[in-house]
């Protein structure tokens, strides 16, 4: 028998490349012939590969290192978009020269390109080597709807923002306002790299052989039922955190017996991810209304963060806090301390947050994040959006005792406990994303 060897694109940026690695981890343990050769750039395939899995290395899965399109002497701004758009127009070339590398290596031709969905190029590529495309959405299926209709908001809307306008004549998104919106649908600059990156993506993944994500069936219905129509096969084969939780994510700064110590639902969970930091303003808003509602809380900041704080923040709520610039996050919300996540809802988070079965109070910043937000607050109502959309002392003590002390906290509770059961029946026997994630290994494999 050929050996079936599957090319894995990964985008290098964010939390993108981890979940698309945690669904080839899936694969390559429930299919042990098959091969995989995993490209991304020196950087994240570093990250990706450094956490050994209980001690097994990943003999079946390969990294490559593609090239990350910086410049000679380039020196980073700071501004992550600016490394992603240098990336994307190194594509597909780079992957490509990996390609040629991977195949010169095994001597094993590629039966299945895998790619994270912003790599829409993989496209044409299958097509020229006569293979499936598989592309994998890393997040909700709310924003990859948005992508998908992309063409129709922009003619329905006529272009106009008004911000209030909702989108009504999507299924399942009538409670989406114009202003959630990721900026590159209609506001801001249409014609930037990523914005058309993501545009030709919703025209291109229809061709795809099956769109996979990481979400459940039982979370979105009818959006993912209007999208079924749109797309050959859509996969919905999560939360992959709980069918196969990440390699490592070790406890050095003791936040988990720290947790532990503190009553139920009663600590504040602090995280916005990994790109983004609140400006300073915010961050000295927030850190204001956790001194002043005295709530115990646990806050992954990164360390060149710290120096924002409020003069002796730290020492004066040294009892009630810590502060750390790593959290095993995963382990955290799902301690019976943590009463609420306030969270930047990248997608990876919002699923942790619901399988935790924890509320959120919700600061998005960009892309997929205000319509995540949006979707917490008014379809799930597991959590809100801080008031005014930024961090102010006052909005903030109000989120924080409405989802610590009110019953509509409670409430939020009883709906994201019904939540967190319907995601561990999906990924349980017969479960629908286990049903889905056997039509894709079949699909990997034949
Ligand atoms: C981009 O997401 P981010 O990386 O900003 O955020 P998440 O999707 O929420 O993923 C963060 C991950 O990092 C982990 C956490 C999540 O799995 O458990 N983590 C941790 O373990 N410890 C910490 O102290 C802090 C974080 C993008 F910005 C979003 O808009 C997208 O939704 C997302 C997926 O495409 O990618």
């Amino acid at each position: 028998m050929t050996t079936r060897h599957i090319a894995v694109l990964a985008f290098p940026f964010g939390t993108h490349a981890a979940p698309l690695f945690t669904l080839v981890r899936r694969l390559a343990a429930a299919a042990p012939d098959l091969r995989f050769s995993f490209f991304g750039t020196a950087k994240s395939n570093a990250t990706i590969f450094s956490k050994p899995e209980g001690g097994r290395s990943f003999d079946d899965i390969k990294s490559y290192n593609v090239w990350d399109g910086l410049p000679e002497g380039y020196v980073f701004s700071g501004n992550m978009l600016e490394l992603a758009e240098f990336f994307l127009k190194a594509t597909p070339d780079n992957f490509n020269k990996g390609i040629a590398e991977a195949v010169a290596d095994t001597g094993a031709r590629i039966s299945c390109l895998l790619t994270d969905a912003f790599l829409w190029f993989a496209g044409d590529l299958a097509k020229e080597m006569d293979i499936p495309w598989i592309p994998f959405w890393t997040a909700g299926v709310c924003s990859l709807s948005v992508h998908m209709y992309t063409d129709v908001i922009r003619s329905t809307t006529g272009m106009a923002e008004n911000t209030n306008q909702t989108l009504e004549f999507i299924p399942g998104m009538s409670a989406i306002h114009v202003a959630d919106l990721p900026g590159g649908v209609l506001s801001g600059n249409l014609e930037s790299p990523f914005a058309r990156m993501l545009h030709s993506m919703g025209l291109h993944l229809p061709r795809a052989t099956a769109v996979v994500i990481n979400s459940f069936e039982e979370l979105d219905p009818t959006i993912i039922n209007d999208l079924k129509t749109k797309l050959q096969k859509l996969l919905n084969v999560g939360p992959s955190n709980l069918s196969l939780p990440p390699p490592s994510n070790s406890d050095d700064s003791g936040c988990l017996p720290w947790l532990d110590k503190h009553k139920n639902a009663s600590v504040a969970y602090i995280s916005f991810g990994t790109i983004t930091t609140p400006p300073p303003n915010e961050l000295a808003a927030l850190a204001q209304a956790l001194e002043a509602s005295g709530v115990p809380f646990l806050w992954s900041l990164k360390d060149n963060s710290r120096h924002l704080l409020p003069e002796g923040f730290l020492e004066r709520t040294s009892t009630t806090g810590k502060l750390v610039s790593w959290a095993p996050q995963l382990q955290v919300l799902a301690r019976a301390s943590v009463g609420v996540f306030v969270t930047h809802c990248g997608w990876n988070s919002v699923l942790e947050s619901i399988t935790g079965g924890v509320p959120m109070i919700c600061r998005p910043f960009f892309g997929d994040q205000t319509l995540n937000s949006r979707v917490v607050q008014d379809i799930w109502q597991i959590g809100v959006r801080v008031d005014g959309g930024v961090f102010t002392k006052g909005g903030t003590i109000n989120a924080l005792d409405l989802l610590l002390l009110n019953e509509k906290g409670k409430k939020m509770r009883e709906n994201i406990g019904v939540l967190k059961g319907n995601a561990i029946k999906a990924v349980g026997f017969n479960g629908s994303s286990t049903e889905n994630f056997k039509t894709l290994l079949e699909l990997v494999t034949i």
